[in-house]
């Protein structure tokens, strides 16, 4: 593992992608990846040159490439599916074949993947298609290049007010990215500044072009995050209001400036009516108003607008117990379903309130029929442990996709149907590892992999990565395992049983059980001294409502609701008997320990891996669980303490609880 380098994530060279049960440089049947050679069209030429660059990669030199030895020829097929590929080999060589130039792309780095993983190379076939078209990475990144919740140092694309990265690295980016099968990438923050909304004007658009031809061979297309009032801001009219002539007109114009300079940017993302931002409500006008507007203007280019659904009222008064903020979404977007222009794509956090540890999925998928959908997940762990704690996300989005929307319906029956496109926010940065803590550049491989496939599980794509990064070892098993168990850990120790929002004010990361309890954001919990959680039910606030009678009735039945979301969907007292027979109280307490408790194991099984990890790897890695552990003390003694104080009532078990 000598070459082994942080920065090459998935993509280490060879021969460290195996231990010595396998030798990428004999991939099986006397083929050395030294004799092989690449053929293809023109059309080809992009692929066969990453094909090349990575088979030198993997074989450490450089392949012979002559017409002979065994062949590896690339080629189109429109038969497969859109941006799918098919890989199959006899003998003498290997054919990868894609649908298009996208399709042929992610062929390339399948195959490639595979040798990684030690695969003989006239073995090696496959045949996939992507079921989400889609594939978007959403970067929040500040033009002064600070990153909104961003935990991997500063924005890969600006600084001090302009364009700022390295080309070189900018490509390797692009690379990792369609290695994975990210096709759109936003660049900057949806909270868009008054420097980052001219990125849409001809002072910033000859550098967002360059940077936009990084990405274009890797199938990559930018999309720029857009400020509702861009009328007013930067084309000094009066008012942004959506169905004023001049604004859309000003908007036509806005879109003709800017795909001159990037014919294929993929659309917009459009923030509006959110945390403080204004947006069509602020003029009395819908939401349909705002987006088809925009989308009116990027229809001739073929671009997409993607407006957000983080649309709530973050001005609340915590003595108001009638509104609730998870029905803000539902509320502002389900009476508007069949009414958004066709290249609308409403953008829907994967649960109605705001990336919590846990949440039931959003009502909005499901029941919006007549309008395209984009799942957002946030890939950058504002409030799953910010890259200092292990938190393995591909766990929780395999529990979205196959979490009901309906009586026949999972989430995952609606990808590349309703949904049409799925977006991370991403969790990449400056750091010379891309994302800070080791272990979370699996969050970015899990997300590609899993929009790509909503059908892949947690554990193939975490030990996929982890043999692609680390080498095929069984004793790697053991991180696997640690990965896979990770995010459960984190729950236990962060609040309990979907209660959320337990975190300290401004920046999220650490233990405050009534940080948000008093404050204008929406996000209570109402803890006193009997009981705890909000009744969601049509007895309580009605947003079980919004799911359909099957799902609602699930919900909010104590006894059927799923215990993992009990006290979002209920107020419940500490003396409730669960499933397991223990009390709501004792339950609480026996997590908060056993959660700390697990993080001490994680750290033991790193340990035990000493010596076989390379070193800097091993020593970050074991330097970040040391801080977890510390965070996870803080948490099971802050949340303990918090419900003893207000029940009286201690741990069965007699462990220390600071009173
Ligand atoms: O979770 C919240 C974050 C904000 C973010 C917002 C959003 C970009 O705390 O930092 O703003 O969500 O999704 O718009």
């Amino acid at each position: 593992m000598e070459n082994f380098k942080e920065y090459y994530a998935w993509l280490q060279p060879g021969p460290v992608g195996c231990s010595a049960s396998c030798s990428p440089m004999r991939p099986g049947r006397g083929v050395s990846l030294r004799e092989v050679c690449v053929h293809g069209s023109e059309q080809a030429d992009f692929a066969a040159r990453e094909l090349r660059g990575g088979l030198n990669w993997l074989a450490g030199q450089n392949i012979c490439d002559e017409n002979s030895g065994y062949k590896i020829t690339l080629g189109l097929d429109p038969g497969i599916q859109a941006q799918g590929y098919r890989i199959n080999g006899d003998g003498n060589g290997s054919f990868i074949t894609g649908a298009d130039r996208e399709g042929l792309i992610y062929g390339v780095f399948a195959f490639l993947g595979k040798v990684g993983m030690g695969e003989d190379l006239p073995g090696i076939s496959a045949e996939s298609a992507p079921v989400v078209r889609k594939r978007i990475l959403n970067h929040w990144d500040n033009m002064d290049g600070s990153v909104e919740r961003g935990y991997s140092g500063k924005s890969l694309f600006f600084r001090d007010g302009r364009f700022c990265y390295d080309p070189s690295r900018m490509k390797d980016y692009a690379r990792l990215l369609a290695s994975v099968g990210i096709n759109e990438l936003s660049i900057n923050n949806v909270n868009v500044t008054d420097a980052s909304a001219r990125l849409i004007t001809p002072e910033l658009l000859p550098e967002a072009a360059e940077l936009a031809a990084i990405f274009r061979p890797f199938g990559v297309r930018l999309i720029l995050a857009v400020d509702f009032e861009s009328p007013v801001k930067l084309g000094g009219l009066n008012t942004a209001d959506p169905l004023n002539g001049e604004v859309a007109a000003w908007w036509k114009n806005a879109a003709r400036v800017v795909y001159d300079y990037i014919p294929d940017l993929a659309g917009f993302v459009v923030k509006a009516d959110s945390e403080f931002r204004d947006g069509p409500a602020a003029l009395g006008r819908t939401q349909a108003d705002g987006a088809n507007t925009v989308a009116r203007a990027l229809k001739d280019f073929g671009g997409t607008v993607y407006w957000r659904c983080f649309v709530y009222n973050c001005r609340q008064d915590w003595r108001d117990a009638k509104t609730d903020r998870p029905k803000a979404a539902f509320e502002h977007f389900y009476p508007l379903d069949g009414t958004f222009d066709e290249n609308v794509v409403l953008q829907i956090k994967n649960g109605p309130v705001d990336f919590q540890v846990r949440e039931p999925v959003s009502p909005l998928f499901g029941r919006m029929k007549h309008t395209k959908q984009a799942v957002e997940f946030q890939i950058t762990q504002e409030y799953t442990g910010q890259q200092i704690d292990l938190y393995n996300l591909a766990v929780q989005w395999e529990e979205f996709f196959a979490a009901p929307i309906s009586e026949h319906r999972l989430a995952r029956d609606i990808m590349g149907k309703e949904a049409a496109a799925i977006a991370g926010v991403a969790n990449t940065g400056c750091d010379g590892n891309w994302t800070g803590h080791l272990l979370a550049q699996a969050n970015l491989y899990a997300f590609g992999r899993m929009a790509w496939d909503p059908g892949l599980t947690a554990k193939q794509v975490t030990s996929e990565w982890v043999c692609r990064t680390f080498g095929k070892n069984t004793e790697f098993d053991a991180i696997t395992g640690m990965m896979l168990a990770s995010r459960g850990v984190y729950e236990k120790y962060a609040s309990p049983l979907g209660l959320g929002w337990m975190v300290n004010i401004n920046h999220h990361y650490g233990p405050s059980p009534e940080g948000y309890e008093y404050m204008k954001w929406g996000t209570y919990h109402r803890a006193d001294n009997t009981a705890v959680g909000v009744d969601r039910t049509a007895k309580g606030t009605g947003f079980a409502g919004q799911y359909e009678p099957w799902l609602e009735a699930l919900y909010s039945d104590v006894k059927t609701c799923p215990e993992e979301l009990l006290l979002f969907f209920h107020r419940v007292r500490y003396d409730y008997r669960l499933k397991s027979g223990k009390t709501l109280l004792q339950h609480i307490y026996d997590t908060h320990f056993e959660g700390a408790a697990e993080v001490q194991a994680f750290m033991d099984i790193w340990d035990s891996l000493k010596g076989r990890l390379p070193q800097g790897a091993y020593e970050s890695v074991a330097d970040r669980l040391k801080r977890q552990l510390q965070n996870a003390l803080e948490w099971r003694d802050v949340v303990n303490a918090y419900f003893y104080r207000k029940t009286g009532v201690g741990d069965e078990m007699g462990r220390e609880i600071y009173g």
